[in-house]
């Protein structure tokens, strides 16, 4: 039988198979011990080539002070986390989206028939998923301050979080829904209690209240010292006027604790 031979193989080089051998593809010198199957006894080792001195240490140039980003002389923004709570389905999820520079993290889960009973969004809802963990986002005021917001889950079985989420806030905005007041007195107890400078946030439904402010704030007892303000947790702006608020609460009691 003719034997098949690929076109293509390479013909070996002059020097049969030492050309291919391990000598002559990694370089150890051939000798007449290198021979196959022949023990090779050790190279002498070369003498140490002397150990070249160290490069001098890096001196940044004067008057150019490195920072975090790399940017001379622009110190970062200082970052200040910020809580967006409230109860189930008052727009958290949406007020974070609204603002955030990044794409904001979420934890939406579709919502299924066992909830039904157990989680209301509402007759005039269209929701279909909740937030099962937290929403995460954030922006630039301006260069001195950054804001981290996260956004707390709803439903009442998930409030073993907030603990958790509120460590290190320097503030809250707690969004109600008017319509919906008694999904929103848990929230604002937690921050009663957690005694962290909040906002109560009134998000205008297709740009309606059910009740006025004055009526939301005499239906969930808050005190004259929360500030209480109507947004849309759909519109960037207004969305920001309510977290600038938040920064005043938040300046105004840490000026208040220095004071003291
Ligand atoms: N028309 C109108 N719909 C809104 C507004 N804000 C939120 N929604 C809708 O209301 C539903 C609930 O909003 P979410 O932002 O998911 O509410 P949430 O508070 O994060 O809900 P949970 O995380 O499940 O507690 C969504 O279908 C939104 O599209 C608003 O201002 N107007
Ligand atoms: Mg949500």
């Amino acid at each position: 039988m003719d034997s098949v031979r690929s076109p293509e193989w390479p013909v070996p080089a002059a020097g049969g198979l030492a050309a291919n051998s391990a000598a002559a593809r990694y370089g150890t010198p051939a000798g007449p011990g290198s021979a196959p199957g022949r023990a090779v006894p050790p190279p002498v080792p070369a003498p140490p080539a002397p150990t070249p001195a160290p490069p001098p240490p890096y001196r940044p140039p004067a008057g150019s002070a490195p920072t975090v980003t790399g940017t001379p002389g622009r110190t970062p923004p200082i970052p200040v986390k910020i809580l967006i709570a409230g109860g189930f389905g008052v727009g958290k999820t949406t007020t974070v989206g609204a603002i955030s520079e990044i794409a904001p993290l979420t934890t939406e889960a579709e919502m299924t028939s066992a909830g039904i009973g157990v989680d209301d969004p509402g007759v005039r809802s269209t929701k279909t998923t909740t937030t099962v963990a937290m929403d995460f986002g954030c922006v630039t005021i301006d260069r001195s301050l950054k804001l981290y917001l996260f956004g707390t889950p709803g439903q009442a079985r998930f409030g073993f979080m907030w603990d958790d989420l509120a460590r290190g806030a320097l503030g809250a905005l707690v969004v109600v829904d008017s319509a919906r007041l008694d999904d929103c007195y848990p929230a604002i107890d937690f921050f009663e209690r957690a005694g962290l400078p909040f906002v109560v946030g009134v998000n205008a439904f297709d740009g309606r209240l059910a009740h006025d402010l004055a009526s939301v704030r005499w239906a969930l007892a808050i005190g004259d010292h929360v500030p209480l303000v109507q947004f849309d947790a759909r519109e960037r702006l207004s969305v920001r006027d309510a977290l600038l608020v938040v920064l005043d609460r938040a300046l105004e009691r840490a000026t208040r604790e220095r004071d003291a």
